[in-house]
């Protein structure tokens, strides 16, 4: 088969869907397809030389005419220079707002042979779709794509009931790097954090945003905290911090909390790890699970959104209702107390991670999708 040359668009920065850009991108880099970033810095994944990966910074440049820098325009121009130059068969956008109408400008400046895949990653439907002055433009943006995908079944139904689009939109879920995200031995680091060997680890990674009802992760620790020996790590930063930091003092638990701030080998945090919580209000998929999931870390988690996709309630987790603290607790108690339970769900945890989620079962997906797109076109 022919090697492809794919352009990819998304937010550089820290979160699920830069990281899914970036891996995804890595993945076909090795697999011998040529691949273009096109974004305003350069992804924090990308942290090394790797051959077949090119990064092109788009400059946002502020002109006293305009109140708001033009990032739009910019990405687009930028795209459509890169598309034209480097030959690109196929541009890969993260987020259809504005990365599929970017996209979508991008090819009428270079050409109808330029395909377009989009992903929908989950905010630009859950959120901005409710946004009447945005809804029109992402519908707009799915229906100018030559194709659609979304990260769970649950945002492909979420954005057809919402905004009705005529596009199909195929479920390719998320993926890790499972060369990375195993089991390490990082015995030294539970005493370097001040854990003790018989104390139980609980970890939270988000953003801090307040669809992640990180305050819900404090009230269940507070809880399990009075029945069992432990530690709960909070892995992120952001705008909630402030109220949680404030929630742990009230609630006395200050010594069992740790505050770990934005962290990048987040694999050996998992490593010494017992239950993962993500409680949130909305969620897509939750890539910080399959994380989890890949280093034998079984999940407590809210039962909303794309994580029935991911966590196998009463198999390799527990799927509660948002809010239900008391209910939350009582599983993630369950869990901690009972070891042959809790090494069932660990093994079930990896083995759906492997199976379900294999990057190779993901990319080839993905692979496939492109080359459907190029030949036909
Ligand atoms: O969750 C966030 O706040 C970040 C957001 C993003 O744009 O990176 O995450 C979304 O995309 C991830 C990758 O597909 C998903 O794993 C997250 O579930 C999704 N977040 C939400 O739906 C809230």
């Amino acid at each position: 088969m022919k090697k492809l040359k794919i352009g990819i668009t998304c937010y550089p920065s820290v979160g699920g869907s830069g990281v899914v850009a970036t891996e995804l991108g890595k993945k076909l880099a090795e697999k011998g397809h040529s691949i273009h970033f096109v974004t305003t810095s350069r992804p924090f994944r990308l942290d090394k030389m790797y051959p077949n990966i090119f990064f092109h910074e788009v400059e946002v440049n502020q002109y006293s005419v305009f109140k708001h820098p033009p990032y739009d325009l910019a990405l687009a121009s930028k795209m459509a220079e890169v598309a034209k130059r480097e030959e690109l068969d196929l541009f890969h956008v993260h987020y259809a707002v504005p990365h599929a109408i970017c996209a979508h400008l991008a090819k009428q400046m270079t050409g109808d042979h330029l395909k377009i895949v989009t992903t929908l990653h989950g905010t630009d439907i859950t959120v901005l779709g409710h946004d009447l002055s945005l809804s029109n433009m992402i519908k707009f943006g799915i229906e100018a794509s030559d194709a659609v995908t979304a990260v769970s079944k649950a945002l492909a139904d979420q954005t057809y009931e919402l905004l009705h689009p005529e596009k199909d939109i195929q479920t390719v879920y998320n993926f890790i790097d499972e060369r990375i995200y195993k089991k390490k031995n990082v015995s030294h680091l539970k005493a370097e954090y001040g854990i003790a060997e018989d104390e139980k680890v609980l970890i939270h990674v988000s953003n801090f945003r307040q669809v992640k009802r990180v305050q819900d992760v404090v009230k269940v620790f507070a809880r399990v905290a009075k029945e069992v020996k432990s530690k709960l790590l909070l892995v992120g930063d952001g705008p909630e911090m402030t109220s949680v930091c404030k929630l742990v003092k009230e609630l006395g638990i200050s010594e069992n909390v740790l505050f770990l701030g934005k962290q990048n080998h987040l694999e050996e945090l998992y490593s010494l790890s017992d239950v993962k919580l993500l409680l949130s209000q909305k969620e897509s998929f939750g890539l910080v699970l399959l994380e989890a999931m890949a280093c034998g870390v079984p999940c407590v988690a809210a039962n909303i959104g794309g994580i029935p996709e991911v966590v196998q309630d009463g198999v390799s987790g527990y799927l509660c209702d948002v809010g239900d603290i008391s209910a939350i607790a009582d599983k993630t108690i369950s869990l901690l107390t009972d070891h042959e339970l809790h090494e069932r769900m660990s093994k079930e945890s990896v083995k759906i991670a492997q199976e379900t989620f294999h990057s190779a079962h993901i990319v080839k997906q993905y692979e496939t999708l492109y080359y459907q797109l190029t030949e036909s076109g």
